[in-house]
């Protein structure tokens, strides 16, 4: 049995579904959950799904991926536009990095249009809405596949 795919969301996450649905749809991020385990679960993949408004805590669970998971998809929300402990953390990560966003942040605000986590993230996937997630953990298993 292959180590899990670990799949990071970052602050305000949590309020997926309730608030600016035009920018983020209208899942939830339990909704954002079942889709990342279904896919998984058909590439035959486990997940571990978890999000933390808190800088540290992430950086602790992607320090944790390091031997615990066989890939990580991380949408770092605000963090990847400001926080180079998340890119330090990410480089000490030897298994694929896919970052995910749900909107497309190059279209966004110019502020958006850098993140940090790119230097370390191996592709990313973005502007889908909830479906970014699921590309993000299938391109993910499938660079997990391709080093075997
Ligand atoms: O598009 C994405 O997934 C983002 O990572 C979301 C971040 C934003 O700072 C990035 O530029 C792009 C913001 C997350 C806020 O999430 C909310 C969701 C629903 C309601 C309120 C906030």
């Amino acid at each position: 049995m292959s180590k899990p795919i670990y799949v990071l969301s970052g602050p305000n996450l949590n309020l997926l579904g309730t608030r600016e649905p035009e920018i983020y749809g209208h899942q939830t991020l339990e909704d954002v959950r079942g889709l990342c385990e279904a896919r998984a679960k058909a590439l035959g993949y486990a997940i571990v799904f978890r999000q933390s408004n808190h800088e540290g805590e992430l950086i602790d669970w992607i320090q944790e991926a390091r031997a615990a998971a066989c890939a990580l998809v991380l949408n770092p929300a605000g963090y990847g536009h400001t926080s180079v402990a998340i890119l330090d953390a990410l480089k000490a990560v030897d298994v694929p990095v896919v970052e995910c966003h749900l909107s497309n942040p190059a279209a966004r605000e110019t502020f958006r249009r850098k993140t940090y986590v790119s230097l370390a993230a191996t592709g990313v996937v973005s502007g889908f809405g909830a479906a970014s997630y699921e590309l993000a953990v299938e391109a993910a298993a499938g660079l997990v596949r391709q080093r075997l």
